[in-house]
């Protein structure tokens, strides 16, 4: 495996190049080109520039998160020709400039969800929770407004102001949008685009649904084993693969997680690894990514991990605001940089035992 920070680009991230360079074992980032809309076609010179940037910092750029996809794809659009078409660009000139890894998500209307950007713990830090008691309560045009005073004053990806505004319209969009007719748009979008990947070893790792259940009533389908293998299974490609995020199939506590990561075998592509505290089945927060702050066994995740003999890149997750820092809520520089040692620590010491047996 490979461990890396996700970083948003000078423009929109509070952490620099120079911090994450000196993080001890990263060596490479996730990142994106924030400013993109969904469906445009990126151009050869903005993914020059991006990879140059990294690498003149000592980085280097060991995939993409996210290629975000139009709305038009997931409903099934006829203009999802032309979105589809764009996206094939974008894979051809990422593969074309050796990048070999693309996460996205197939989410409708709202990215990750999360009612509170800076619930308070114990110790004075501050996280990202949600309850589902939160989520009922209100509507979900209510919701940007009811967290965005969080923000700290950046872009939450997914949650952009300009998509926001459009919620009741997106909604409207999705009306006769159920989980089947997602999963068969779904499978028209990887089939068309599987020849490039083919072509380029372009493995795309679908993130999973966060909450992993439905909210607003909106279909969710990247929940859980059962759905992620009928995926893998209806596009029988290895460049079909996912991204195992132990907090977002995390949230429902029914998903085994080192369970899931054997049953993916050769499919993981991307990993990102954190860990969640539960106060109920329906109130959990970020905690730290030690075992011991939350609900989940980073030890047997990682287990897991090492035994399918996982190779692609890796990531601290969201991480808690601690020590003073004001960066995008998840995304500050210290817990995550104490997650990314915390997880390199438990591998060495996996890799050392195996080894040593
Ligand atoms: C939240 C992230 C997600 C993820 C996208 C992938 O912090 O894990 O926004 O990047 O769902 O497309």
């Amino acid at each position: 495996m490979e461990m890396t920070l996700r970083w948003y680009g000078s423009k929109h991230d509070s952490v620099t190049l120079e911090q994450i360079r000196q993080i001890p074992g990263v060596t490479g980032v996730i990142t994106t080109l924030y400013d993109s809309m969904p469906g445009e076609a990126w151009s050869e010179e903005d993914i020059a520039a991006m990879i140059a940037e990294v690498e003149a910092a000592g980085l280097h750029v060991s995939g993409i998160e996210s290629v975000n996809i139009h709305d038009a794809i997931k409903i099934g659009l006829p203009e999802r020709e032309t979105y589809i078409d764009n996206y094939i660009t974008t894979l051809e000139r990422l593969g074309k400039a050796g990048i070999h890894m693309v996460c996205y998500n197939f989410m409708p209307v709202f990215d990750w969800t999360r009612t509170e950007l800076a619930r308070r713990r114990p110790d004075g830090s501050t996280v990202l929770a949600y309850t589902q008691e939160a989520v009922d309560a209100i509507k979900p045009e209510e919701m940007f407004a009811s967290i965005g005073k969080d923000t700290n004053g950046f872009v939450m990806p997914g949650w952009e102001p300009e998509r926001m505004a459009r919620v009741k319209e997106l909604f409207a969009m999705y009306r006769d949008v159920d989980d089947e007719k997602l999963f068969a748009n779904l499978k028209y979008f990887l089939e068309r685009i599987m020849p490039v990947c083919d072509k380029y070893d372009i493995n795309m790792a679908i993130h999973p649904d966060d909450p992993a259940w439905s909210v607003f009533g909106l279909p969710r389908i990247i929940i859980n084993k059962k759905n992620i293998l009928r995926m893998m299974e209806m596009v029988d490609n290895p460049h079909n693969g996912v991204t195992f995020c132990s907090g977002s199939y995390g949230t429902n506590l029914e998903n085994d997680l080192p369970d899931m990561i054997r049953s993916l075998k050769g499919r993981i592509h991307f990993a990102h690894v954190r860990n969640l505290k539960f106060n109920s089945p329906t109130d959990f927060e970020e905690a730290a990514h030690l075992s011991s702050d939350g609900t989940f066994d980073m030890y047997e995740i990682m287990k897991a991990l090492y035994e399918i003999g996982f190779d692609g890149p890796i990531r601290p997750d969201h991480g808690r605001m601690i020590w003073g820092e004001v960066a995008m809520p998840g995304y500050g520089l210290y817990d995550r940089a104490l997650g990314a040692a915390y997880l390199n620590g438990l591998w060495e010491a996996i890799v050392k035992s195996e080894e040593r047996k």
